[in-house]
């Protein structure tokens, strides 16, 4: 029988072996998979804190990060077929003109080990195609990275295209290296973060998940 305290070390180990082989032992003794991602998501939670106490730093968040991804693949079919879904859905990207993309990726894996669906654009990102994404999606959450003085006014648009689209309650939710809370403000998002574990304490205050 596997060990979900040990797969949990794993994960916040980074130990991308273990945490797969012990997800695939989970899923072959017929364990519920929403159990097992339980486990992995506190582990991710247990990073996200220890990240912010700054006893870990961005490699040590992204390589559990890039664990629980991959342990996650295993068990997404499985999820699929027991007709489990996340109940939130977030899309995310850097915005236009910006190719940087080592965070918004990790706010992206950081939902992703929240429980939060995560559909993500990529870089050099325009505001039709975040407001398409998010209908596409049904998403709730829009995330939008910048890197780049110059492209953060970018992130503006965003707002206004997502505000004028009609898509009901959508968030919208802004970071990156040059964006600071006063600026968010500034531009009427809903949210701002500064780095990658914050994001998951502003999603989940934003979609008002317990
Ligand atoms: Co670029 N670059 N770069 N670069 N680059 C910076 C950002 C810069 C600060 C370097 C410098 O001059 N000191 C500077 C920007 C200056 C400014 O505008 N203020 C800069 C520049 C000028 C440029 C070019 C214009 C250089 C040139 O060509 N002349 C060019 C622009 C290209 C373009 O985008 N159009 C360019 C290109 C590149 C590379 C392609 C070489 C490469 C990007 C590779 C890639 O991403 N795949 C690159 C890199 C690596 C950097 C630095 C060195 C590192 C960025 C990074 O990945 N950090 C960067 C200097 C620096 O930051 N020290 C720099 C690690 C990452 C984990 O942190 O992205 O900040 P970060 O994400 C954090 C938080 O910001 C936050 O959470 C993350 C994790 O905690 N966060 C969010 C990010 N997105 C969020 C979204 C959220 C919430 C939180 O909600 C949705």
């Amino acid at each position: 029988m596997v060990d979900l305290e040990v797969l949990k070390a794993a994960v916040e180990a980074g130990d991308r072996a273990t945490a797969v082989r012990l997800t695939r032992e989970a899923v072959d003794e017929g364990l519920d998979p929403r159990t097992v991602l339980d486990a992995m998501t506190a582990a991710m939670g247990v990073i996200g804190r220890r990240f912010q106490a700054g006893e870990i730093f961005v490699p040590e968040m992204l390589i559990s990060a890039r664990a629980m991804k991959e342990a996650t693949a295993v068990l997404e079919p499985v999820l699929v077929a027991a007709g489990v879904r996340p109940e939130h859905t977030a899309v995310i990207g850097t915005i236009r003109g910006d190719l940087h993309d080592i965070g918004k990726s990790l706010v992206g894996m950081m939902w992703k080990g929240a429980g939060i669906e995560v559909v993500d654009l990529g870089t050099n990102v325009g505001a039709d195609r975040f407001v398409e994404a998010a209908r596409a999606s049904g998403a709730q959450l829009v995330g939008v990275s910048a890197l780049l003085t110059t492209t953060m006014v970018g992130m503006r648009d965003v707002v206004a295209a997502v505000r004028a689209a009609g898509l009901g309650d959508v968030k919208v939710l802004v970071g990156g290296a040059p964006v600071t809370a006063e600026y968010a403000a500034s531009i009427g998002a809903d949210g701002y973060a500064p780095d990658a574990a914050t994001a998951v304490d502003v999603a989940r205050a934003v979609l008002r998940i317990a």
